[in-house]
């Protein structure tokens, strides 16, 4: 049966990602998905989208990292001079229109039989996908006047995969699973192999960028 392996927030960490792929022995009958944020804080963000723009069994949901950058490319706006995003334009060079428009094309989410894939996370309370907000498919953590994170208010049975959240560890729940192990932080790079639902990672090879917290 082939594989849908979906990988967790690379942030520009481009050799754990290579790592990564190897580890998977990832094959053309694959179907790859990225929850997002492939763009920023890290070393490579321009191999990175080099990467996604020719790999043709990839699918990307779009992260907040990626809509910060394309509202700024939708705008015209370039930019700011000795930014992160300087040095990615940098890194794209003749290919950095190519690479916004490609990036525009992502969808905010992505479903599949059994599970769907979406960057930050859903507000429990709005019944379908299609209602879901930008911001809140992007960003969420704790729903707006909830005190408790998005994934734990969801009740569906359909798996949820999901990133942005930052932890030691990918979060295990029956319905939902969280990715973001922090790589560009020290962490490592996780990615989800279904059916089988198995999780597989590399270590970061260093601290791109220092974390606040892992709470
Ligand atoms: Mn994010």
């Amino acid at each position: 049966m082939n594989r849908t392996i979906i990988i967790g927030d690379v942030h520009g960490c481009s050799s754990e990602l290579e790592s990564l792929l190897k580890k998977l022995e990832v094959t053309k009958e694959d179907e790859l998905i990225a929850v997002g944020d492939l763009v920023r804080k890290g070393p490579d963000s321009g191999s990175v989208i080099s990467w996604a723009m020719e790999t043709p069994n990839l699918r990307c949901v779009l992260g907040n990292h990626e809509t910060r950058l394309l509202d700024r490319w939708v705008a015209g706006e370039a930019p700011d001079r000795g930014s992160p995003d300087e040095e990615i334009l940098r890194q794209l060079g003749d290919r950095y229109d190519e690479a916004m428009a490609f990036i525009k094309s992502w969808p905010l989410y992505l479903e599949r039989d059994g599970f769907f894939v979406v960057h930050a996370g859903i507000d429990p309370r709005v019944p379908t996908l299609e209602q879901q907000s930008r911001r809140d498919l992007t960003t969420i953590r704790v729903p707006d006047g909830m005190s408790i994170p998005w994934y734990e208010a969801y009740t569906e049975d359909r798996l949820a995969v999901f990133g942005h959240w930052a932890r030691p560890e990918p979060i295990i729940r029956p319905n939902a699973i969280g990715l973001d192990t922090g790589c560009v932080y020290g962490g490592a790079l996780t990615a989800l192999v279904l059916p089988e639902k198995r999780l597989v990672s590399v270590p970061a090879a260093q601290e791109y960028q220092r974390h606040a917290a892992w709470n």
